[in-house]
């Protein structure tokens, strides 16, 4: 059987307003995932608009395609073009899940939550020629017989962080504004992989960096405590993220850093007690930021903070505030956002029952736009705030100054990594035209290093790695 796995491009990826580099960072380990369920026999293809031309020419079987918000209008012409050519065309992902009768008008077959227990009953059911129109993920669920996924069929030298991985599903907090609880629903909501799966993913992957982007690493103490003691010693440097209170406590990341941690991305999310209160945050209240960060950076951790702009509280202060607040805290990188209220969250039955939903227009659900009546803003003004907090934060003279109070190494590591992220823009854009932006990670490996401590030797694992496809396919990145 012939199959096709889709990643359509977010259409922000598509503007020249944004920055193609950020998009050229993750491989879709969600279709890779599914892949994995397939036949070894099947032929397949997965392709990423984010970094390729699709080839449209093609006459597959079976179509899959994920659909985020942003990419929804794609994945839907997509999913029209090949059933006029016969194909058995499949859509799940987040936007699926939150709006599926939308998406059912484009697909043979639609999916909602996470796919792993889901897709292989399609595929034999599928096979005995027999589909249903609709599969929606069980309420227990468990990653612990989940099969390798498929790397073999990620085109490496396409992306800055071809070793991202994930070892969780979902996060135990509760925020109004995210998509999780619409997306698991009633189900189990936050779920690890067994220690000894991810460790041996980890040895099949090449170089020494590694990027988790589960929602929040530090989220299953046990788990995360196990994983860590057993990476000390692996040689590698990571990133990840996790919560402010996770931080504060001691223990954890001690034990990340000592197994290589070297940035955190952090959701401080918005200065204001009233504002978080208001998104069920909790998390977030009370807790002391500035020791988190404090924390992180005294066991050579970065800091990547994300906050997000246009809650009831925030008025035409708060993006100036904001950016010279984490300008002030030393915080090496922020990435800022226009709250949005994606359909299915709490977010956004409160603003519809509000009537303060100014459109439908998903493309422009992209925490760039302003796309709900705020409070004590303009949406116009929300949209210049936004941009300016970008440029105050990242102006040389304000990464200079995040960087002035710390020791040496750990000031040059600041500016090094601020600036190669976000000065060195032409850089970027020559790799991806040359279609080797993996020539970057050296760079992004050297300066996460920066002022680490020096790196143990590669101890030998206790258990015996499989010859796995990535090691197979990919000898070195
Ligand atoms: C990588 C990533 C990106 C990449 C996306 C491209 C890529 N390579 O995937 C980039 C950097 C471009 C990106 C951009 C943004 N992202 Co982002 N991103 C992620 C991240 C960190 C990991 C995705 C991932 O690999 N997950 C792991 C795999 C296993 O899960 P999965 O992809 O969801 O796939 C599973 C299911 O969805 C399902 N599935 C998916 N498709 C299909 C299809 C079929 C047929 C079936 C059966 C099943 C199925 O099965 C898969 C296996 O379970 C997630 C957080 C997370 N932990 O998931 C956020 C996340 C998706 N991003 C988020 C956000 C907010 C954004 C931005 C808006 C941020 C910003 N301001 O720039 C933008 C724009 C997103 C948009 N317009 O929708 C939010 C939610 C977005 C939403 N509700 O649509 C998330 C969930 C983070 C969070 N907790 O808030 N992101």
């Amino acid at each position: 059987m012939k199959v096709k796995l889709i990643l359509p491009s977010l259409t922000e990826a598509r503007s020249p307003l944004f920055r193609p580099i950020k998009y050229s960072l993750f491989p879709p380990l969600g279709l890779a995932t599914l892949a994995a369920y397939l036949d070894p026999d099947d032929e397949v293809t997965l392709q990423d608009e984010h970094v390729e031309t699709l080839d449209l020419t093609d006459e597959p079987d079976l179509v899959i395609i994920q659909v985020y918000i942003t990419n929804a209008y794609r994945a839907y012409r997509y999913a029209d073009h090949y059933r006029a050519k016969g194909a058995h065309v499949c859509l799940g992902g987040l936007h699926v899940t939150s709006l599926p009768d939308e998406a059912a008008i484009h697909a043979d077959t639609i999916f909602t939550g996470p796919g792993e227990d889901t897709f292989p009953v399609f595929l034999r059911d599928f096979a005995a020629g027999n589909p249903a129109r609709r599969y929606d993920a069980p309420l227990v669920r468990s990653l612990d017989r989940l099969p390798p996924m498929r790397r073999d069929l990620i085109r490496r030298p396409l992306y800055l962080v071809p070793n991202s991985l994930i070892v969780s599903r979902g996060c135990p907090h509760h925020c109004d504004f995210c998509y999780k609880d619409a997306f698991f629903g009633a189900g189990t909501g936050f779920y690890v992989r067994q220690v000894d799966s991810v460790l041996r993913e980890i040895e099949s992957l090449p170089g020494k960096h590694l990027y988790f982007l589960d929602d929040h690493l530090f989220g299953h103490p046990r788990f995360a405590g196990m994983l860590f003691d057993a990476m000390a010693g692996m040689g590698r440097v990571f990133q990840g993220a996790s919560t402010v209170s996770a931080l504060l406590k001691p223990g954890l990341l001690e034990k990340a850093a000592a197994a290589g941690l070297r940035s955190v991305f952090v959701g401080f999310e918005n200065l204001d007690p009233n504002n978080l209160r208001d998104h069920g945050k909790v998390q977030n209240l009370g807790r002391d930021y500035a020791t988190a960060i404090r924390r992180a950076h005294d066991h050579g951790v970065m800091v990547n903070g994300s906050f997000v702009f246009g809650m009831d509280e925030d008025g035409p202060e708060v993006f100036d505030r904001t950016s010279d607040w984490a300008i002030e805290h030393g915080v090496e990188t922020a990435s800022f956002h226009i709250m949005t209220p994606y359909p299915g969250t709490g977010l956004y039955q409160r603003m519809e029952e509000q009537g303060r939903l100014l459109h439908q227009d998903w493309e422009r659900y992209d925490t760039r736009h302003t796309v709900f009546r705020p409070a004590r803003l303009r949406p116009e003004e929300l949209e210049e705030g936004y941009w300016r907090a970008y440029d105050r934060f990242y102006a040389w003279s304000a990464i200079l100054e995040g960087a002035r109070h710390k020791p040496l190494t750990a000031a040059v590591r600041h500016l090094a990594y601020a600036g190669a992220w976000k000065k060195f823009e032409w850089v970027w854009r020559s790799l991806i035209r040359m279609k080797q932006v993996t020539l970057g990670l050296p760079l992004l490996e050297k300066a996460l290093g920066l002022g680490a401590k020096p790196g143990r030797s590669p101890i030998k694992p206790a258990f015996p790695i499989a010859a796995d496809r990535a090691t197979r396919h990919h000898p070195v990145a």
